[in-house]
């Protein structure tokens, strides 16, 4: 514990920006490596590997903490009690962080089957403690669709998909796949009006650098009452920090509905896994029928803990490439033309930390703004996260887009519950905020498509 408190003591340090303001670097424009998306904090790999690789120049210490957080996040947990990495359960959705998270990139949008990086979160309508989605009773918010032996998971997810078929102005059709979900086999009844929101892992690398996005500069990109008349209203989530007992700026998740990534990881051992840790000591069924009422020892110690944290903290990010390419560089020029770049910020800087050079301070390039958008009904999940609307996602970093599919060697899957198989029907989903590039987006020539999808693979 006292280990946690000194390192969120440097955090804090961080996130409220005493350090950061301090320091003024300028960064010079031009003449700048284009390929480097992450700043001193890109390795240049682009095979299987691409986002599991360290920041460059970790002390010899670090780089030990490293793979201990790498032996977390790809350890297969066993039931409790064992020895070694036990725990596992009462009720869990996948034994392990990397079969979500494949390669550190995403996870593959399946139900039910043990590959399936695929989560279902759910609520009542309302809001519960701290604004957070309110509790179903006997579920909590989040269905563990997995048991450990003799003990009945909450619940299935099922999934069936609809073509519907995406028209361009000059003819061209694209199908796309229209996911219907619902829950089977509840293990007790499920309230008739409960909310269900399914999404899928998304890649943990260059998430250090996200993290040390100052807040300003991120309330900076906000837009609430788009006054620049652009269409784009950006807006921040607040959540609620459990170990900070604060209220605090949204980063992390979908709806950007964790803090920041002690709280995500957190969060994902007790609800994703089972595994108790000492910021969330109850296990996830805890009031369930399931569950035996008492509260043990922590399944994993603060510093498992904080080795899968400074893990995903020091992933770096894969460079860019083909920048010189002129299909390319059109493509980046369409890119901000019909204003992706309204949402996903091209060039954001990184403020400092202590312990880490080389993600402080840095100029990088991760196509996200982190702030939620109303994305149109076709998107929408209808469940509030915090301050995030049933419409609204987080704008996701697009760093690394190019690579996904070699990173998990099967197919990529795009948006948060991985409906869609190309970037380009990723593109075609936007609605809301979104309409008006998605229609500037339809409306380019079929050359000019390419280009902006080419763009998007040198990501
Ligand atoms: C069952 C699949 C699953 C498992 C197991 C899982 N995750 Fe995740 N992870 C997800 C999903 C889905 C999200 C998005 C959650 C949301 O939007 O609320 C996510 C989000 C994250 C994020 C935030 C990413 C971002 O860009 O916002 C991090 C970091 C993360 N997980 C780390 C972990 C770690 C560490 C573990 C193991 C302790 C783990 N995950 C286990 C599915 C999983
Ligand atoms: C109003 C803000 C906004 C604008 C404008 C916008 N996007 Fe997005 N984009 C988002 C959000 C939010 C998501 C996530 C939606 C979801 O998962 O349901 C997203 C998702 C994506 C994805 C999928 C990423 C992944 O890993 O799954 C791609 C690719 C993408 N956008 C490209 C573009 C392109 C190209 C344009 C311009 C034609 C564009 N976006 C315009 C907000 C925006
Ligand atoms: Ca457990
Ligand atoms: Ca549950
Ligand atoms: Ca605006």
């Amino acid at each position: 514990m006292k280990k946690l408190i000194v390192i969120s003591f440097i955090g804090l340090l961080v996130c409220t920006g005493i350090l950061c303001n301090k320091v003024t670097v300028d960064f010079e424009e031009e003449n700048y490596d284009t390929r480097l998306s992450g700043g001193a904090a890109t390795v240049f790999l682009s095979n299987g590997k691409a986002f599991g690789a360290s920041v460059p120049g970790l002390s010899q210490w670090d780089s030990y903490i490293h793979g201990v957080g790498d032996k977390m996040f790809s350890q297969t947990f066993i039931t409790a009690p064992a020895p070694h990495f036990g725990g596992l359960g009462v009720l869990y959705n996948n034994v392990s962080c990397v079969s979500c998270h494949v390669g550190d990139g995403k996870g593959i949008p399946t139900s039910g089957l043990i590959n399936s990086g695929l989560l279902t979160r759910l609520s009542l309508p309302g809001e519960g403690l701290h604004g957070a989605p309110l509790d179903i009773p006997g579920f909590g918010t989040q269905l563990q669709d997995k048991g450990v032996s003799g003990k009945i998971p909450e619940g299935k997810l099922s999934i069936a998909y609809q073509d519907k078929v995406f028209t361009y102005p000059d003819g061209t059709k694209v199908t796309l796949r229209n996911p219907a979900y619902s829950i089977i086999n509840a293990y007790t009844a499920l309230p008739g009006n409960h909310q269900i929101s399914v999404r899928l892992g998304p890649p943990i690398f260059g998430l250090g650098l996200l993290e040390l996005i100052p807040e300003q500069t991120i309330l900076a990109l906000a837009d609430e009452t788009d006054r620049n008349g652009d269409g784009i209203s950006g807006r921040p989530n607040y959540v609620w920090n459990a170990f900070t007992g604060k209220v605090e700026l949204g980063r992390f998740g979908q709806k950007a509905n964790n803090p920041n990534l002690l709280m995500q990881v957190a969060s994902a051992y007790q609800q994703d896994m089972g595994i108790t840790t000492s910021v969330f000591p109850k296990e996830s069924v805890w009031g369930q029928p399931q569950h035996d009422g008492i509260m043990g020892q922590p399944e994993i110690t603060d510093s498992m803990l904080m080795a899968t944290v400074f893990y995903i903290q020091s992933l770096a990010v894969p460079a860019r490439r083909d920048v010189e390419d002129a299909q390319v560089i059109q493509g980046e020029k369409l890119f901000k033309q019909i204003n992706c770049s309204g949402c996903h910020t091209p060039l954001l800087k990184t403020g400092v930390d202590v312990r880490l050079a080389s993600i402080s301070n840095q100029r990088i390039q991760p196509f996200t703004d982190l702030l939620l958008h109303d994305m149109g009904p076709d998107l929408a999940d209808g469940r509030a996260d915090f301050k995030a609307s049933g419409t609204e996602w987080k704008t996701p970093a697009l760093w690394g887009l190019g690579l996904l599919s070699r990173v998990n060697g099967i197919s990529a899957f795009y948006l948060h519950d991985g409906r869609a198989r190309t970037i380009e029907e990723a593109i075609l989903w936007h609605g809301g905020e979104a309409e008006r590039s998605r229609n500037a987006f339809a409306a380019l020539s079929k050359d000019e498509r390419k280009a902006l999808l080419r763009f998007l693979s040198s990501l």
